[in-house]
């Protein structure tokens, strides 16, 4: 069992190496909502992958922040509870606001892994020792910028290239890229930029044997992706749709996608990224690992999350140095020449939080702490 004594939460500012672009905006400097979770001299941290504006998905870090603060913390704090586990059934009465819960669960998990001197990956039930990893690529100011960010990253060694894409960066851009790497895996994501009305246009990309085309339409449809899939060779992978197991299960049943992205933070926590990989397994559909331009702490959670059998496609899931100068874990997370990153064999996510680099970066903080209780 875990009492937890203390619930802490701050926002840290961290202004990224390179600025990322996509149909929804651009990032230049995240803002942050860590936690850290206290338990009998053990310390936990998660990580809200939330973002500055509700653009991604109708959470922000604000929401984030509040919701944590008034509702999901003072349900943790005190309390005497198994594991991670258990956070969905005392998070059950809040509805929505997964990227919130997530943060909490994950830090409870990753608790429960350090009291029983586990690594993070086989408490979660995974088995891979290294995983296979793409990268994500932005919006670029040019098709020349662009073609020289994939030639990098191809000599580094990932194993998959996935363009960000919308109306105007789209099938001129996968021509130029096709005409230079015939073979790559590619793909590319929309992030919902693109309506009913475009599927002949959509279509016309099956010549470009793309991996898959990741959420073409509306945030939350399977409908009209479903009508799409039925016009396409290409796999549509489903994201921002994806909200937990019952969700999968629709697409997956009413054909609105061949391959799932999953991301923990979107799922409202480990307990249901588990459920909704093993769901997409029992129907043959391959999943990935999502990324939220993540700090080194829900980096790390990614890794043993996309541990498990089923994540079998490379993920967004790849090298600190491609986000910050300085990430706030350590070692940094580095990705061998084959585009693999090792599944850490330490307690826990296996890597050491920099508190220093966290204090500095900290912009405001607030501590829940249980009632002192009177021991006889
Ligand atoms: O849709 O996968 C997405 C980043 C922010 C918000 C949404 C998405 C992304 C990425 C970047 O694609 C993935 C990463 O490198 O972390
Ligand atoms: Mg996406």
């Amino acid at each position: 069992m875990l009492i937890i004594d203390a619930v802490h939460l701050r926002e840290i500012n961290m202004p990224l190496a390179f600025p990322f672009e996509t149909s929804f905006g651009l990032t230049t400097t995240r803002r942050i909502l860590l936690v850290e979770i206290e338990s009998g001299g053990l310390t936990a941290w998660g990580e809200c992958v939330a973002g500055e504006h509700p653009y991604f998905s109708d959470e922000c870090i604000d929401t984030a922040w509040i919701v944590t603060e008034k509702e999901l913390a003072p349900r943790l704090v005190g309390k005497e509870i198994v594991g991670g586990g258990s956070c969905p059934e005392l998070f059950r009465q809040v509805r929505g606001h997964r990227m919130a819960k997530a943060a909490l669960e994950n830090a409870v998990w990753e608790l429960e892994a350090q009291k029983k001197r586990v690594p993070l990956a086989r408490l979660l039930g995974g088995t891979r020792s290294v995983i296979p990893c793409g990268v994500s690529i932005g919006i670029q100011p040019s098709p020349a910028a662009l073609l020289e960010t994939i030639a990098k990253e191809l000599e580094a060694g990932y194993q998959r290239i996935k363009l960000k894409c919308k109306p105007g960066w789209d099938t001129k851009i996968f021509e130029a890229v096709r005409a230079r790497w015939p073979e790559i895996l590619l793909s590319c994501d929309a992030n919902s930029a693109y309506r009913i009305a475009d599927i002949d246009h959509i279509a016309e990309w099956d010549r470009f044997k793309l991996l898959m085309i990741e959420q073409p339409l509306w945030y939350d449809d399977f409908y009209f992706h479903s009508m799409l899939q039925k016009r396409l060779e290409t796999a549509i992978c489903l994201d921002e749709s994806i909200r937990n197991r019952r969700d999968a299960l629709a697409a997956i049943d009413m054909e609105s996608c061949r391959i799932l992205n999953i991301k923990v933070g979107r799922v409202g926590g480990f307990s249901e990224a588990i459920a909704v990989h093993n769901v997409a397994a029992e129907r043959g559909i391959p999943v990935w690992c999502g990324g939220m331009l993540e700090t080194g702490i829900g980096r790390a959670h990614n890794i043993a999350l996309s541990s498990l059998e089923n994540f079998s496609l490379p993920g967004d899931v790849s090298a600190s140095a491609r986000y910050w100068a300085e990430d706030i874990i350590e070692p940094e997370v580095t990705v061998s020449a084959k585009g693999e990153i090792a599944v850490p064999r330490g307690i826990g996510c296996g890597f050491a939080v920099r508190r220093d680099r966290i204090e500095a970066l900290t912009v405001r903080r607030q501590t829940l702490r249980a009632a002192s209780r009177v021991t006889a």
